[in-house]
């Protein structure tokens, strides 16, 4: 996700926190580097102006340049501003005083609607929040099926009608009574689409939400249709009033344009987003941590809640308080390569690592491919558990008898030693600061 307008920032801000001292010219030609970043990212222009003059009236208004540390000041500023960018209201469901609550997914056709229903629904059971998918899409008989397949997979109910004698908001109504009946937290309506918004639909829809009142409207939007997709969402909102968004294929090659634009123009929050087909690929979405990720600065407390799902919840702790503490090892590397690979992709995982986000391109591109992890877990398989726990008694010997064992050049193993101290050393200044979550304080 945002891998070109991630390299592109990330270079030119690495420019300016290079440099010792700067001039206004430099930020300026920095910032006219940005917005064209953000245009060709697909950001609605408006949005990328405002957030550049944003940015640079901070950047200027202030001490920055008098600062010793200027360039990071405003890589500091830039952060902040994308934050906000990317917030809008209350980023979570809202929680009601009624025991069901009904959650009602709108969008176009083919933009995820009911895979997201039932990734939603599977992600509030982690939560341990149950729920009711209902089929409101009598448009075509296979959405009926389509949802009934993913909650039999799942172990999800779902409540569904012979779509020949009876219609949605009939659908609606009853599946919230055995939503009431089933004791169920959330109901998840998921409803039909059509290609482009028309009345009909809209039409639909608005009777949809005047039977059932749901506490939540939530458009889900393909991430993928850039400006598209925040017309869509502009369109929604004046018809039927959305309580938020779902950016789905978030993990696909979007530019990233819609997710950067859609809050500001319509002032609608981002819940969660969609970041490949399976059932578990719903992440909750934290504008901070977005920022962080767009910036290279890396994700790593969505990284620890991924592998609190995939590790068992001891492992996931103890490797937390590792992560605090900095006195994470190669033995928890391969533990967690291992976790890893149980939690799906590998490109995914690496972009909430910070400094790793352009090593998740290169993945894509194939210039790091599923054998260079096997040669990882290889290489360490092959050291002590005292190499693993104190890499830095490898030496020129231990390094060949590993290279030996694992089948791997002397080179490989300095290249692992070297990204790992590189890890090791983010985590540490992490650890240092005291809001673990704050990682700006690694730019300090
Ligand atoms: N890669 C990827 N594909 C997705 C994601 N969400 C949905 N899809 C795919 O998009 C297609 C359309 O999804 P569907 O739920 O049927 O859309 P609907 O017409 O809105 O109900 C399906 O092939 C899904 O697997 C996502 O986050 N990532
Ligand atoms: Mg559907």
């Amino acid at each position: 996700m945002f891998e070109n307008l991630t390299e592109k920032l990330t270079g030119i801000l690495n420019k300016l926190t290079s440099k010792g001292r700067l001039t206004e010219k430099d930020i300026d030609e920095a910032l006219g580097m940005v917005r064209r970043s953000l245009l060709e990212a697909d950001v609605n222009f408006r949005v990328a102006r405002d957030f550049v003059a944003a940015v640079k009236e901070r950047a200027l208004g202030s001490d920055v340049l008098e600062s010793l540390t200027p360039g990071q000041q405003v890589v500091k500023i830039v952060h902040e501003e994308l934050t906000s960018l990317l917030t809008g209201g209350e980023h979570r469901l809202m929680p009601s005083s009624q025991p069901t609550n009904a959650v009602m997914l709108v969008g176009l056709q083919g933009s995820g609607k009911t895979t997201t229903a039932a990734k939603l629904a599977l992600s509030l059971r982690r939560q341990d929040r149950k729920a009711l998918l209902i089929a409101a899409d009598l448009r075509r008989p296979a959405a009926i099926q389509q949802l009934e397949t993913l909650g039999k997979q799942l172990d999800i109910p779902v409540y569904s009608e012979d779509p020949a004698s009876s219609s949605v908001v009939q659908v609606a109504k009853n599946g919230m009574k055995r939503a009431e009946e089933l004791g169920v937290h959330w109901a998840i309506v998921d409803t039909g689409g059509r290609l482009q918004i028309d009345n009909e639909l809209m039409k639909e829809l608005e009777e949809v939400k005047a039977a059932i009142s749901p506490q939540e409207i939530l458009l889900v939007v393909d991430a993928m249709t850039g400006q598209d997709a925040v017309n869509a969402a502009e369109g929604f909102h004046e018809k039927v009033s959305l309580t938020g968004l779902i950016m789905t294929k978030m993990d696909g090659d979007a530019r990233g344009g819609a997710a950067l634009s859609v809050t500001r123009v319509t002032g609608v929050p981002i819940k969660y987003m969609g970041v490949g087909e399976r059932p578990d690929a719903l992440e909750l979405f934290y504008p901070d941590r977005m920022a962080s990720r767009i910036l290279d600065m890396g994700d790593v407390l969505t990284l620890i809640e991924k592998a609190q799902e995939s590790v068992d919840e001891n492992q996931a702790k103890e490797m937390e308080r590792k992560f605090r503490e900095a006195s994470f090892d190669l033995e928890d590397f391969l533990t967690q390569i291992q976790a890893v690979k149980k939690m799906g992709s590998l490109s995914q995982i690496m972009e909430m690592i910070p400094g790793m986000g352009q090593m998740s391109s290169k993945l894509k591109a194939g210039a790091l491919d599923d054998g260079q992890i096997e040669r990882v877990e290889a290489i360490i398989r092959s050291m002590t558990r005292e190499e693993r726990q104190k890499p830095e008694i490898i030496n020129g010997s231990r390094r060949r008898r590993i290279s030996r064992g694992s089948g791997t050049t002397p080179q490989d193993i300095n290249q692992l030693l070297n990204q790992f101290r590189q890890t090791q050393k983010m985590m540490r200044q992490l650890s240092r600061s005291r809001n673990p979550k704050n990682l700006m304080s690694l730019f300090r």
